[in-house]
């Protein structure tokens, strides 16, 4: 899902933080891909049902809200992935009539050769022109190459990944680099119920504990380090008032871990807490605070049929 970017130095600083923190971008190399999958096809992550609910049921009334007047636009796409809901929204605009090119952007290569070919396989008449760099950089390319109006994709609650501070930088930076009539459609889940939002992130079978736990396979695996992992376990948290999940990782003795790559050692306590993870949820009333305060309108909101969950598209004004 993610290219590996500055794994070492991002792992050095946060293990050497007073407050211990991994980020959760690291949890996906091919291992945490394929635990990924099975957390997406768990009844308790309802996330991924409801989007995909959205996206299968509603494509019509999204297209009709894409004031794109019939004229070609570029269907861009943040963080394709595996294209998994990407795939049901493509089929039901190309049912809808809607004339479109797809612009996968991801700063993995790899993610982009299998997405095309793919997709290609899928949707033989559709231009598929993929960009591989970071977002607002291809954003960049986009607008030297092309003058569609654009709609760009953000699927999946991966905003609510992202510490509040740069969820408004993203926001702010994403509009700079459109055009006045373009729109974005990103998906946030929304504050609800905090049993059913806590059982997302605490399933019984430990898929989500696993998850988490990767993170310290893979610093064993690529930087040399000696985590046992049986001494740690997952700690998932959900503060209904801020709507914040926060997950740990948790020491479960006093130990020291050596990671060989960084020629250092790191003490934990018993009982401490390493934060790997935040997925923040919303209310509505929030979305629009945040479109707003970036320079977008909001167009409409997009919701599945249990509010559980919104994609909102918003106009760059
Ligand atoms: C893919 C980042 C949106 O935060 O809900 C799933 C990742 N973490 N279970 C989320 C995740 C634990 C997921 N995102």
């Amino acid at each position: 899902m993610h290219g590996n970017m500055n794994f070492k130095e991002d792992i050095v600083a946060g293990l050497n933080a007073d407050q211990k923190y991994l980020p959760s971008r690291y949890f996906y190399d091919a291992e945490g891909d394929k635990i990924f999958q099975e957390i997406m096809k768990m009844p308790e992550y309802y996330l991924t049902k409801s989007e995909f609910e959205i996206l299968s049921t509603q494509a019509e009334d999204i297209l009709a809200a894409i004031k794109a007047n019939g004229r070609e636009f570029d269907l861009v796409e943040f963080g394709a992935g595996d294209g998994y809901k990407t795939k049901i929204l493509i089929e039901k605009l190309i049912d809808a009539g809607a004339k479109f090119r797809y612009i996968p952007i991801d700063i993995s290569k790899d993610v982009l050769i299998n997405l095309k070919a793919d997709f290609q396989k899928l949707f033989p008449n559709l231009e598929i022109r993929p960009e591989n760099s970071e977002y607002f950089q291809a954003l960049e390319e986009i607008n030297n190459k092309s003058q569609n109006p654009k709609v760009v994709l953000f699927l999946g609650s991966s905003i609510g990944n992202f510490r509040e501070d740069s969820t408004v930088k993203f926001l702010n930076g994403l509009n700079n680099k459109l055009n006045k009539g373009d729109y974005t459609f990103i998906g946030f889940d929304l504050k609800k119920n905090p049993n059913i939002i806590l059982d997302a992130y605490n399933d019984k079978q430990g898929i989500t504990k696993a998850f988490n736990l990767n993170i310290l396979k893979r610093i064993n695996g690529e930087l040399g380090a000696d985590f046992n992992i049986a001494d740690f376990d997952h700690y998932p948290y959900y503060d209904p008032e801020s709507g914040f999940a926060k997950s740990y990782i948790i020491s479960l003795k006093k130990q020291r871990v050596n990671i060989r790559d960084l020629n250092q050692s790191f003490d934990f306590e018993s009982g401490e807490a390493i934060h790997t993870e935040i997925s923040r949820k919303y209310t509505t009333h929030q979305i629009e605070v945040l479109f707003k305060n970036a320079g977008f309108n909001v167009s409409k909101h997009f919701y599945d049929s249990r509010h559980y969950y919104v994609d909102t598209l918003a106009e760059k004004i």
